[in-house]
């Protein structure tokens, strides 16, 4: 495929949303044709499964069925957006993808990760984004900054340890693979934010443009 996929990601509050737009018009500047997506969701079935995921409800939603609905929406979203974007030449930037499985159902819910391993080989058939930003910060941060909306949904319930756990699953994927992740200190002022994402998309740039 020749296009390029770019994620962003991390915890609640962090400034995914944020910064989404300043990293898209940081790309159109660059001449790329920038189509904004996000997980769960990015379709209208996906989308669908995301508002199923987030309400809040009384039946216990069982961790397998939670991780099987990201895949399904996740599943949808490949065959409907992202890979014919990708097939376009275009640069795809999504709010989310599959390093959050890792960090919210391997590190926060603390599932087996070679179950989400299978999954995503089925599901996603070698793609993965090329580039990553993440946005990292102590969760209780993040969670302060949403705490102004006045409601949680079904995951942001969950306690501060849950989203610790997230945070480290987080920074685990970042070491692994410290070529396509890059971890922006994002518990800094928003214009000091953008400044490390700035030179994060610079620098990436410039490796890409001498290979
Ligand atoms: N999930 C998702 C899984 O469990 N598994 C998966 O595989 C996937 C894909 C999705 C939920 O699903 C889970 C994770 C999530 O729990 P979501 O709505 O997509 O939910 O994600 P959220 O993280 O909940 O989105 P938020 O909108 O809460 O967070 P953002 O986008 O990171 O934060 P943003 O940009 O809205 O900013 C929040 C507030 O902070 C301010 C902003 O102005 C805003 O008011 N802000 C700052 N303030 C000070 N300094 C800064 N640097 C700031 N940056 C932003």
């Amino acid at each position: 495929m020749s296009g390029l996929f770019i994620t962003v990601e991390g915890l609640e509050g962090v400034g995914k949303s944020t910064n989404l737009e300043f990293v898209k018009n940081w790309l159109v500047n660059k001449g790329l044709n920038v189509e904004t997506t996000r997980e769960p969701g990015g379709t209208n079935l996906a989308e669908d499964i995301r508002e199923l995921l987030l309400t809040k409800r009384e039946e216990n939603v069982s961790e397998t069925c939670e991780l099987l609905m990201m895949f399904a929406a996740r599943a949808q979203h490949i065959a409907q957006k992202i890979n014919p974007w990708l097939e376009q030449g275009k640069c795809v930037l999504s709010d989310r993808f599959t390093d959050a499985t890792y960090a919210y159902q391997g590190g926060g819910r603390q599932m087996d990760t070679s179950i989400i391993n299978q999954l995503e080989d089925i599901v996603q058939n070698g793609l993965q984004p090329d580039f990553t930003l993440l946005l990292d910060a102590p969760a209780h941060i993040g969670l302060k900054r949403i705490q102004s909306r006045g409601f949680t949904d079904r995951i942001e319930q969950e306690k501060v340890e849950f989203f610790d756990r997230a945070r480290e699953g987080y920074l685990a994927r970042a070491k692994a693979d410290p070529k396509r992740m890059f971890v922006i200190d994002a518990s800094q002022p928003l214009e000091d934010v953008q400044t490390q994402i700035e030179a994060t998309l610079t620098a990436f740039f410039k490796t890409r443009e001498k290979t």
